[in-house]
């Protein structure tokens, strides 16, 4: 029996409401969150729910039961949207992408690996090896990327702290051949600072605790929803897999260590470790080389100096490990030897899963980053949602009305805009020599910004804390400058380790040769993310929006002002009314008559019309849904989503019938 609308279950498709408000909405995704329902359409749009528990609906028998099939003919899955990317790309030749977004918690990065399994379990029904290889690999990125990249925060015990987004490569057969991995903005603040209750990257943890097993036989490790020790050998044995040298792998180790000994002053190890000698070590943590003219000096740290140096470098080494495991990944991954003329044309499924919007009581520069990106995408959702609805009936020549939307382009606007946006101010006060930055960057903010609607700073505010400190939606940011002293770059890399070498290219150049200023942190995040935006936009997209039903992990809780809180800024209300105005499904002609065409008697078991499209009308006529359907250029368009579900039950019975009459055919007794 279809679920698509059942008292018990509630709507399957929030455009099936009666009326669109924003209590109905919420009632129906309480009902289904309490129902074990976590999924839940707006059209194409998977909102799904966090379940906070295992689940037993991702499994080899509910991806046979989506492989293949159309998005309403099962109840709402994250398989569905995933299959439907995949057809697209397949059928269509279409180049797709994912998009996932939600707050910290929500279960992103959860969802984009049962997606990514999805894929890899639907594809290469031949079984090539070199398929198999990749996907192998596809797969096991993901567990390194997460040993780096994650980190327990207070919302997440498994907080992606960078932003990924993961091209899948397939041939002209739909099977994977390759894939490359974006990663944005890595919190390498977390190396040197973590709040109450939160951990720094896991890898730390994995490395110390197997040291600590090997070197203490007693040693028990505590109890916790993560598993350290574990973790350690399932990563290592991923490096293993998609291709790490051993002495990759061991640099990596030693990198992780430096950094740990960073924090206690013991330059001879760091020495060792680094492969470079004692004396150089301790000369780049407490003096810079500085030139002045023709003159080179090395000019002595203060202690606050020496301080901010060795914190500085303990974040960059991170945070170039980071960046050197994706490449090497992508090394291995990318497509290679792939000639479109010999193999057809390469599409690409792209898997967009970033860090969610999070607010903490200190939200430093990354805060500030990672919120810009989720806002950036919301622009992106809601651009999209509409052009692509907007496009399609001008292309097929049905009318469109209009429906408005919270434009979220202001707040885009007011970071990213040239010279008047947050990030232009930021590298300004970057660029004043002599004076303290970050008043310089306050004094810009408040002199450009102060009548912006979401902006708030303390000259307007007198609840902020501190003087530097401002508020864009509420949210409360505190900028630091980050800069790494160019000894450090130059001591990397002279070491003798050609691993760790080869992360630090840039500290070939001695002091008189470095005169171009690197772009700011800032200006190649901003760079980054509209990169990322125009990818994406060229792009066909497929969107989950997850929800985070409470602060406390249970499974049972749905923290009606805290849910409520999250639809009104997905706009997800919104999206229901876009999509109710216009037509919940659309198919090709010759698509929809091969499906229902078993249920009129003017086209089974075919049809004597003149076209498909003729055909359809006359179908749509016998069934009485004149009023619900408009006819486009090469496609049927159904308005409401229950038009479709009374066609698939009438199909099903009609499915049933035929059946019963062949085997009564066959056994005889007809
Ligand atoms: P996020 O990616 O959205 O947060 P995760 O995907 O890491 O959130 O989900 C957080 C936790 O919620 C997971 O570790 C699981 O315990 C649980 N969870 C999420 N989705 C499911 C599911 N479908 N089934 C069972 N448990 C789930 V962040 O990375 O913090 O923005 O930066
Ligand atoms: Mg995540």
């Amino acid at each position: 029996m279809a679920e698509h609308e059942s008292l018990e279950f509630g709507k399957a498709d929030f455009v099936l409401l009666d009326s669109v408000s924003l209590e109905e909405f919420m009632a129906n995704l309480k009902l289904r969150f309490e129902k074990g329902r976590i999924y839940t359409y707006i059209g194409e749009v998977v909102v799904s729910v966090n379940p906070y528990r295992a689940m037993n609906i991702y499994g080899r028998d509910t991806i046979e039961q989506y492989k293949g099939r159309e998005l309403y003919e099962r109840p709402p899955h994250l398989f569905a949207i995933a299959d439907a990317a995949y057809k697209a790309m397949k059928r269509r030749n279409k180049d797709t992408c994912i998009v996932i977004s939600g707050e910290s918690g929500a279960g992103k990065t959860e969802a984009s690996k049962y997606i990514m399994q999805y894929i890899a379990a639907i594809t290469n029904p031949g079984q090539r090896a070199e398929v198999e290889r990749v996907k192998n690999m596809l797969l096991k990125s993901n567990c390194v990327l997460e040993a780096f990249g994650n980190a327990k925060t207070n919302r997440n015990d498994n907080s992606s702290r960078f932003g990924k987004y993961m091209d899948i490569n397939f041939d002209f057969k739909g099977d994977p051949i390759g894939g490359h991995i974006n990663n944005y903005l890595l919190e390498k603040s977390r190396v040197i600072f973590q709040q109450e209750g939160e951990r720094s990257f896991h890898s730390f943890y994995q490395v110390l605790i197997v040291l600590l097993i090997h070197s203490v036989p007693s040693f028990s490790p505590p109890q916790s929803s993560i598993n350290d020790g574990a973790d350690f050998k399932a990563v290592a044995d991923a490096m293993k897999v998609i291709g790490f040298t051993p002495d990759e792998i061991q640099t990596v180790y030693k990198v992780l260590a430096t950094i740990l000994h960073l924090n206690s002053k013991v330059v001879a190890v760091i020495g060792v470790l680094l492969a470079t000698k004692e004396e150089n070590v301790g000369k780049a943590l407490l003096y810079r080389t500085v030139a002045t003219g023709r003159d080179v000096i090395d000019k002595q740290h203060t202690t606050q100096e020496a301080s901010y140096g060795r914190d500085a470098l303990a974040k960059a080494m991170y945070e170039r490990m980071f960046c050197w495991i994706v490449g090497r990944i992508n090394d291995v991954i990318e497509v290679k030897n792939y000639d479109a003329k010999v193999h057809g044309k390469n599409t690409v499924i792209g898997v967009l899963d970033i860090y969610g919007f999070e607010i903490f009581q200190n939200n430093s520069f990354e805060q500030f980053c990672i919120n810009y990106c989720n806002e950036k995408l919301q622009q992106l959702f809601i651009q999209l949602v509409l052009r692509q609805e907007q496009e399609e009936y001008q292309r097929e020549g049905i009318p469109w009305k209009h429906i408005d939307y919270f434009n979220n382009q202001i707040i885009v606007d007011l970071v990213e805009l040239q010279h008047k946006g947050i990030f232009s101010v930021l590298d300004e006060a970057c660029m004043t020599v002599g004076k303290v930055t970050d008043e310089v960057f306050l004094q810009g903010l408040n002199s450009k910004l102060a009548k912006h609607a979401h902006y708030t700073s303390r000259k307007v505010h007198k609840s902020l804390e501190f003087d530097r400190d401002f508020r864009i939606r509420g949210v409360q940011y505190c900028m630091n400058k980050d800069t790494l002293f160019q000894d450090f770059k130059r001591l990397l890399y002279n070491s003798s380790n050609p691993v760790l070498k080869m992360m630090w290219p840039e500290g070939k150049l001695s002091i008189t040769e470095v005169t171009k200023r690197p772009l700011t942190a800032a200006t190649l995040f901003k760079n980054s993310m509209i990169a990322l935006v125009e990818n994406l936009a060229c792009k066909e997209p497929y969107y989950v929006r997850c929800i985070k039903p409470n602060d406390v992990k249970s499974p049972l809780l749905f923290e009606y002002e805290r849910c409520r809180h999250q639809v009104e800024y997905l706009g997800l209300l919104e999206n229901v009314r876009v999509r109710r105005a216009g037509f919940a499904n659309r198919q090709e002609y010759p698509r929809f008559l091969q499906r229902y065409k078993m249920i009129s008697e003017f086209t089974w078991p075919n049809h004597d019309l003149p076209s498909d499209k003729e055909a359809v009308k006359r179908l749509v006529q016998g069934c009485g849904f004149e009023h619900d359907v408009a006819y486009g250029k090469t496609k049927v368009f159904v308005r409401t989503p229950r038009t479709l579900f009374c066609l698939e039950e009438q199909r099903d019975e009609m499915v049933g019938r035929i059946v019963l009459f062949l085997q009564k055919v066959w056994r005889g007794t007809i």
